[in-house]
């Protein structure tokens, strides 16, 4: 039997997770060496402390004090109207100038799509099942050739999917961006806890690990070594999207523009709730501090209480689309950040010493990067359409699918064909007409009808709007 060094030994013993010991014991070589370093690269003190955390209820903003945002709404005053064009100007400043890099987040497991592979391989388009990596690399090549520059795309992965994203993308030669343009770095993961705090292992050989949530965007970026990256190539500003987001706009230049123009840390762009009862986190203040509440942390009263249009006051749904400084991002990550960490609880497999599956109620950590919103001393938060700008793939079935998406895709491409006075083919068995219009084609209505090369592919399943130009 190899000898477990003392170190380990002693944090192990002291940390209760002495039943470790069992999977290291019969384990030989290079398997018992691997397990050892994987156990010594855990913060086990910082394991006690999410275990108890686990094992306490949910901190609720109920009795705390809630506001709404401050939006930047869709239906403006005059006076936004003019202060909105001065915006879009400084954002095409910024844009042409390449002072804006993107950083696309797709490190998460997709376990609700149950899908395999990285999601950003997920085929979205209703037409031509174009993916959501490539619907995101053509907007960026769209932006490209709008302002003249070299867009550097940051891609966040987690150690599991690191590997499998980066050879989709060599497969697909980088969808057109410049692979020396494309920095990919990898978020942190952490173990899964049991209900009583035990560590869970995935084999007898290796931990149960899971990526430390998008919250983790923010010091894998200084620790990767993107933020400098982003300083020696002069950017400024950071545009932060979903890979689950087909419609996500990373080149929007009044976002940008009303962001910068602020001198905020962090900006978010949001959507109005459907309805009082949607189970979404909007936007607000708890307590003075920007931050997101959760559905159900939000009281019945402030839930349906309403503005002087008649909206819904508490309607920011949260869209995950932010702007953030650099120097903001280095200096919350700086001294290491302390994001606030969040609780998953769910039936997870796991793994004894003799390679038995069992199941068991777990926990796995994460931290949002919404919660930096609150570290930010200005922040704008802009009002979008969600037909034009959100519509995500997250489900299996039913709202946030495949399905859903594509037909929202689908329904907006026809909206903007028919504003053209083009053909519109009939809707299809699916449910929605069967249209698709490359980003790299035209990124809003505006600009479609503008083209006046609008000539469609006839292809099998429907018309598709694309050009190489
Ligand atoms: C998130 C937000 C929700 C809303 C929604 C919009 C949380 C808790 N909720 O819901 O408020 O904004 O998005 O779509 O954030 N990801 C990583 N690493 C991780 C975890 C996630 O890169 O460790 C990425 C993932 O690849 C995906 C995105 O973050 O692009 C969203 O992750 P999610 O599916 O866990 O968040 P969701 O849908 O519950």
């Amino acid at each position: 039997m190899l000898e477990v060094p003392e170190e380990l030994g002693h944090a192990l013993s002291s940390t209760g997770q002495e039943h470790a010991f069992a999977y290291l014991e019969r384990l030989e070589g290079r398997a018992h060496a691997d397990l050892v370093r994987s156990l010594s690269q855990v913060d086990l003190a910082h394991m006690v402390e999410l275990g108890k955390l686990a094992r306490t209820p949910p901190a609720s903003s109920a009795g705390h004090d809630l506001a709404p945002p401050e939006l930047f709404p869709l239906k403006r005053t005059p006076q936004q109207e003019l202060a909105a064009g001065e915006a879009i100007a400084c954002g095409e400043e910024l844009f042409a100038a390449g002072k804006v890099g993107f950083v696309l987040v797709a490190g998460g497991q997709a376990s609700r799509l149950g899908y395999d592979a990285p999601k950003g391989d997920f085929p979205v388009g209703p037409v031509t099942g174009r993916t959501l990596f490539e619907y995101h690399a053509h907007r960026l090549l769209a932006a490209r050739r709008r302002y003249g520059m070299t867009p550097a795309w940051y891609v966040m992965t987690s150690p599991t999917n690191d590997a499998a994203t980066r050879e989709i993308f060599q497969q697909n030669r980088h969808y057109g961006v410049n692979p020396e343009d494309v920095f990919f770095f990898s978020q942190e993961m952490l173990p899964a806890l049991d209900a009583k705090g035990r560590i869970l292992f995935a084999t007898p050989e290796s931990l149960f690990l899971a990526p430390n949530g998008h919250g983790g965007s923010l010091l894998a970026l200084k620790r990767s070594g993107a933020l400098a990256d982003m300083r020696a190539r002069g950017i400024e500003e950071i545009s932060y999207f979903q890979v689950d987001n087909p419609l996500v706009r990373p080149a929007d230049p009044l976002f940008a523009g009303l962001h910068a123009q602020a001198g905020c840390g962090m900006s978010s762009k949001v959507v109005k709730k459907i309805a009082a009862e949607e189970k979404v986190g909007v936007l607000g203040r708890i307590d003075g501090r920007l931050g997101c509440i959760e559905y159900s942390d939000l009281p019945e009263d402030l839930k349906t209480a309403t503005d002087a249009q008649g909206l819904l006051s508490f309607r920011a749904g949260n869209i995950a689309v932010h702007m953030l400084r650099v120097d903001f991002v280095a200096e919350l990550t700086d001294e290491g950040l302390e994001l606030p960490w969040h609780v998953a609880r769910k039936r997870m497999s796991s793994a004894a010493p003799d390679g038995a599956i069992t199941e068991c109620d777990g926990f796995k950590f994460e931290t949002f990067v919404f919660d930096a919103l609150g570290r930010s001393p200005q922040s704008v938060t802009l009002e979008v359409d969600r037909t034009l700008e959100f519509s995500s793939v997250k489900n299996a079935e039913g709202t946030d699918s495949p399905k859903s998406c594509r037909a929202d895709l689908g329904n907006m491409f026809a909206r903007w064909v028919a504003a053209a006075g083009d053909e519109i083919p009939p809707v299809n068995e699916a449910g929605y007409p069967p249209i698709e219009i490359d980003p790299f084609f035209a990124e809003t209505q505006a600009e479609f009808v503008a083209r006046t090369d609008r000539k469609p592919l006839r292809r099998k399943g429907g018309l598709v709007y694309e050009s190489s130009e």
